[in-house]
């Protein structure tokens, strides 16, 4: 490949549980191959987590280009491993260290002679909305053996943060999303298209959520409710408590549970498109869900120590700020109880205010993705930061 030197960039991944580590790698890897034309390679210690996400990839073969990237399956423990000349950028994604012999390489005179200069190491690290971020992005942290440059990249959702990920064709295609898209898919998914009348709701959430409560509370609400919820721990609890085995859907009283199957990552959207409001979780599904402008609800990735508390309350102070007060009382009240914070409002009416407040909450959102959109959308922001520091 006839590629820039500037232009090769390396992303390595190492999947802690779950899929936000690799879910949002891989769309960071995707987005800076096709949008701005990088020759990016993807190295991710645990391909079958990537493969939920990419059906197409082969998680079986340790090298192989999809949709634009290179993906190479590597062992972070095999330091006998042997690596190609390291690339001009090197994303180390939520900190999780790079391999000694990569980084050897990277110090080593000949990669940094083909470059024409040293790689540049990025420490890309986890969301957050609590203000010490501003003053974290961007810093440097010399790697201490090497002398390497090494900057610490911080998501996030004000000024002078790296914002979130967003391509740039997100709300065009979000826009065209209309009425008769959204039949379709449903349609496509086996499924009538949820009466007008009805709140349609797609639910990921980790399995400790009160999901039962909401779901009874759905159920003898004054508002019919069509529930999507994606295979997985969610689905399993529902389908073993209501003894529904393997038919796609399920109704009790005003709710209808439809049993969805975990779609690619580039159909998320469209999910979250076609539903009224979203239950999210942990980082990549959280950001896909305030770009799709529905009301939603974060469960956010539990921490020791509580610690994931600050940041929920972090992420609420800035975005209730951009919705009116019964809107903002009401998704306070309901991301509480979906986290168990104490305190907070029983589930059911949670539940009632949040739905009855959706016009507001879709208002603010507007507003919202104004605020998303003045920070900039991470990958571009990226882009800029790297270019200025090579
Ligand atoms: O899966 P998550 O909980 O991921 C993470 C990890 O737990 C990680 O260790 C933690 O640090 C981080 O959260 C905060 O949630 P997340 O980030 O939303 O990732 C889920 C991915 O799965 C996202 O890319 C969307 C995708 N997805 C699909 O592609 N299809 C689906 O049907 C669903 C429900 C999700």
């Amino acid at each position: 490949m006839n590629t820039p030197l500037a232009q090769r960039w390396d992303i390595f991944c190492r999947v802690i549980d779950n899929y936000g580590d690799i879910g949002v790698s891989w769309r960071l890897a995707h987005q800076l191959a096709t949008e701005h034309g990088l020759a990016v390679r993807l190295w991710v210690d645990r391909p079958a987590a990537l493969r939920a996400l990419l059906p197409q990839l082969d998680d079986t073969i340790a090298r192989q280009t999809v949709c634009g990237v290179e993906v190479f399956a590597y062992d972070p423990s095999n330091e006998a491993a042997a690596y190609p000349r390291p690339a001009a950028v090197v994303i180390d994604a939520f900190g999780c260290g790079l391999p000694p012999a990569y980084v050897a390489a990277m110090a080593d005179t000949g990669a940094m002679t083909a470059i024409g200069r040293r790689p540049l190491w990025i420490v890309l690290e986890y969301f957050s909305a609590e203000p010490w971020v501003r003053e974290h992005h961007g810093l440097p942290s010399p790697h201490p053996r090497y002398g390497l440059p090494r900057y610490f990249f911080f998501p996030g959702v004000s000024e002078g943060t790296g914002g979130i990920l967003r391509e740039s064709d997100l709300p065009a295609r979000r826009d065209a999303f209309d009425t008769q898209a959204r039949q379709r898919w449903w349609s496509r998914h086996g499924f009538d298209a949820v009466p007008s009348a009805a709140v349609a709701v797609s639910l990921f959430a980790y399995p400790r959520a009160p999901y039962e409560a909401l779901l009874a509370a759905c159920a003898q609400g004054a508002i019919p409710v069509v529930a999507a919820i994606p295979a997985g721990p969610l689905a399993a609890g529902v389908r073993e408590a209501w003894g529904v085995r393997l038919a796609d859907s399920a109704r009790k009283d005003n709710l209808e549970v439809r049993f969805m199957p975990f779609v690619p990552q580039c159909e998320y959207d469209s999910l979250l498109w076609a539903c009224d409001v979203n239950f999210v979780r942990g980082e990549d599904s959280f950001a896909r869900a305030q770009w799709a402008g529905r009301p939603f609800v974060w469960h956010i990735y539990p921490q020791d120590g509580d610690t994931h508390l600050a940041k929920l309350e972090a992420f609420l102070a800035q975005y209730a700020t951009h919705l009116t007060r019964p809107a903002a009382r009401a998704v306070r009240g309901l991301w509480h109880a979906w986290n168990d914070v104490a305190g907070a409002p029983a589930l059911a009416a949670a539940w009632a205010a949040f739905v009855e407040t959706r016009a507001d909450q879709t208002q603010g959102l507007r507003r919202w993705q104004k605020q998303l959109d003045d920070v900039g959308d991470l990958a571009g922001n990226l882009l800029k930061f790297c270019r200025k520091m090579l």
